[in-house]
């Protein structure tokens, strides 16, 4: 076959291997994309994230080598450490029922597997199972990057909208609490869904006060010691930084900040999943969004084991 350029081969995520019988995984790492954008209300396609994100995360592939960065002077998810790419749930076009419910029992399966679950959106409705599908690891903190609260009732009949999902999971039992990171802008939410929001528990921390604190302030405000549940909707980041999304919203976080945020989360607890979502390629001709994400996930999975790796070598 000769060098496995980044150029050559099939587009996994991060060219790692495919496993897409899910009653096979044996990893440490599993990535899933749930290709589903039918909750959204304005600007549709993000069923093509996954897709973009897998083409564009091929680049930076590095396998069993793992990834040196130079800033933290640290190798990131070399062997054996083993990742690998489950392909995607199967999505029924136009069901949102039937849809979230085939991306709940994949996740379930990723989770029961033992690996952890990284999944790719799809636009935000797909936390919803994602996060019932990870009620067996047992109780979370869910911590949510996001320029919009995601409280609403819905539409009408429609209660999966890409709006909703952080008010359907706090109903979960498993569900502990709730940091809600990044939120901005005009019409992001109503006042009335901030209210029910605090009133049920949770810590919302603007976009505005997320740029003031700092990843070291912001990291005081998430209670210590949990299992946490950490859903990136990219709109988190700053429009001009990602600017293929459903809603960008100027005003927010810069890459920087979200990688030490995400590398100071896997050190206040324990990371058991997470997701991305809402990356709608098609509005971004740089191409710079999907390119953001890979980045943003290879970063996150790296920090994630890389706390692993510290208790495995202080156990010994
Ligand atoms: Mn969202």
């Amino acid at each position: 076959m000769g060098y496995n350029l980044p150029i050559t081969g099939i587009c996994s995520f991060g060219k790692y291997p495919i496993v897409t019988d899910l009653d096979t995984v044996k990893a440490d790492v599993a990535v899933l994309g749930i290709p589903c954008d039918i909750a959204v209300g304005f600007l549709s396609g993000s069923r093509l994230g996954p897709r973009r994100i897998r083409e564009a995360s091929t680049q930076y592939a590095r396998g069993d080598a793992g990834f040196y960065d130079p800033e933290r002077d640290e190798t990131y998810l070399a062997a054996p450490w083993k990742i690998v790419d489950c392909g995607d749930c199967g999505i029924v076009t136009g069901d949102i029922d039937a849809t979230l419910a085939s991306a709940e029992k994949c996740v379930r399966k990723l989770a029961d597997s033992g690996a952890i679950p990284v999944i790719m959106g799809g636009d935000h409705s797909v936390s919803v199972p994602v996060a019932s599908g990870i009620a067996g690891l047992g109780s979370a903190h869910v911590i949510q990057l996001d320029a919009h609260l995601d409280w609403s009732r819905g539409v009408g009949a429609q209660r999966y909208t890409n709006g909703t999902p952080m008010r359907h999971i706090s109903q979960m039992n498993h569900v502990t609490g709730m940091t809600q990171i990044g939120m901005r802008g005009f019409g992001s939410s109503t006042k009335a869904d901030y209210a029910e929001a605090r009133a049920w528990g949770s810590d919302i921390i603007t976009g505005r006060e997320a740029r003031k604190l700092g990843a070291e302030g912001l990291l005081e405000r998430v209670p210590p010691g949990r299992n946490y549940y950490v859903t990136i909707d990219m709109d988190a980041l700053d429009m001009c930084q990602a600017p293929g999304l459903a809603s960008p919203v100027p005003g927010g976080l810069d890459f920087s900040l979200l990688a030490d945020l995400l590398e100071g989360i896997c050190r206040r607890g324990k990371v058991v999943c997470f997701d991305l979502v809402e990356v709608a390629p098609q509005y971004d001709p740089t191409g710079a969004t999907p390119r953001m994400a890979a980045l943003i996930m290879l970063h996150f999975m790296g920090f994630i084991l890389k706390e692993r790796e510290k208790e495995k070598n202080e156990r010994h």
